[in-house]
């Protein structure tokens, strides 16, 4: 396989995929996605292609199938000089955002990431519920979740924070960086590992394009001005899949940022498997650990163990996550609804005519 498309993070799994991939047709990768065309990198370079016929079928089953950042995919090259994207190949690992308000089924934003940095700036502190949130969705993905800590040249206490974060992120790496001073760099590089790819997470302001650009070493992505009222200004992101020039792909979507968990609750429970694991201990199944005899997470809240401020983090995510699972059952009711008139109508047309 062409050193290029190693360079995008080519994995074996895909690599063994292309194989089996008629010759006229182009291997590549998303780059990004705007209605209906995919910037896609290939070996030859940068193209733009738009939807197959056998594709566009695909997705008004299931829009999922639609590309995003990330994908593997493969481009028919015509001799009227359009581009095609055929097909995707299967994904690894996939970052799906529940659409708040909107329809109930999840809108993928990246694909086939291997590594999910959760960047989170020391300044202002850390909100590590809001942490914990971006872990659940994290783990949710199949992508290995860390915490990346930036900004450490402003504080003098970064690693107790760190402590502090690694508290609530059981199973996570949590590192400590400066973009600006470059310290704690080398860490992040290594989780690149040859050329892995990482999504980054965070909120607006906390760091990522400029943790981007120290990473390339050259200015890639727009980093916010501060204006003179503190807050930063809203600026473009110009790309959203960029290779590194020492090996390794970093995927920096703006859809990343407004993200709610998705309904399966795996996530949610790999985020917290302290208090996954109290909640089995407890008498009574359907614990609500309010007032139940023998609540081992009530026993843990009372002597310490466990924190309020994780418990009840825990407790709103879950919320979060049964609404989640309600509404994906209330769609596929409807759904279900929807098939039975069909057939229905179906029958009734049969026998009409039959008749
Ligand atoms: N002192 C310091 N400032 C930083 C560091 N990283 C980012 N900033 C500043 O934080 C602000 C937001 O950074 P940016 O990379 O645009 O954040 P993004 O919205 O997450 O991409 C900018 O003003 C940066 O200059 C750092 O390591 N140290
Ligand atoms: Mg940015
Ligand atoms: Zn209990």
């Amino acid at each position: 396989m062409s050193a290029t498309l190693q360079a995008l993070g080519l994995d074996t799994a895909t690599a063994s995929h292309l194989q089996s991939v008629p010759a006229e047709l182009v291997p590549g990768r998303v780059a990004r996605v705007d209605k209906g065309l995919a910037t896609v990198l290939t070996a030859d370079g940068p193209a733009r292609a738009t939807w197959s016929g056998a594709l566009l079928a695909e997705i008004a089953a299931d829009p999922q199938a639609g590309p995003c950042t990330g994908d593997w995919v493969v481009l028919r090259y015509w001799p009227d000089d359009r581009i095609t994207l055929e097909s995707v190949l299967p994904r690894r690992t996939t970052i799906v955002r529940a659409e708040v308000g909107g329809s109930s089924r999840g809108q993928v934003l990246a694909s086939n990431v291997d590594v999910i940095a959760i960047v989170v700036g020391l300044v202002p502190e850390p909100n590590i519920s809001r942490i914990e949130r971006f872990l659940a969705l994290a783990w949710e993905s199949g992508a290995r979740p860390v915490v990346v800590l930036t900004k450490s040249d402003l504080v003098g206490d970064a690693d107790a924070v760190a402590e502090d974060v690694a508290q609530a992120a059981p199973g996570a790496d949590v590192l400590v960086c400066s973009a600006s001073t470059g310290s704690g760099l080398v860490d992040v590089r290594a989780l690149f590992d040859g050329n892995a790819t990482l999504a980054l997470l965070g909120s607006s302001g906390a760091g990522k394009s400029s943790l981007v650009n120290a990473l390339a070493g050259v200015e890639l992505l727009d980093v916010q001005d501060i204006r003179e009222d503190g807050k930063g200004r809203h600026t473009s992101v110009r790309r959203e899949l960029i290779v590194l020039p020492a090996g390794g792909v970093v995927i920096d979507t703006p859809g990343l940022r407004g993200i709610g968990l998705q309904e399966s609750g795996e996530g949610l429970a790999a985020a917290f498997p302290d208090v996954t694991q109290l909640a089995e201990q407890c008498k009574f199944k359907d614990c609500s650990h309010v007032s139940e005899p023998d609540c081992a997470v009530r026993a843990a809240l009372e002597d310490g163990t466990l924190s309020y401020r994780r418990y009840e983090s825990w407790v709103k995510l879950q919320r979060e996550a049964a609404f989640m699972a309600r509404r994906a059952d209330a769609r596929l009711r409807a759904q279900a609804n929807k098939e039975r008139a069909r057939a229905t109508k179906a029958y009734r047309r049969d026998n009409t005519s039959r008749r």
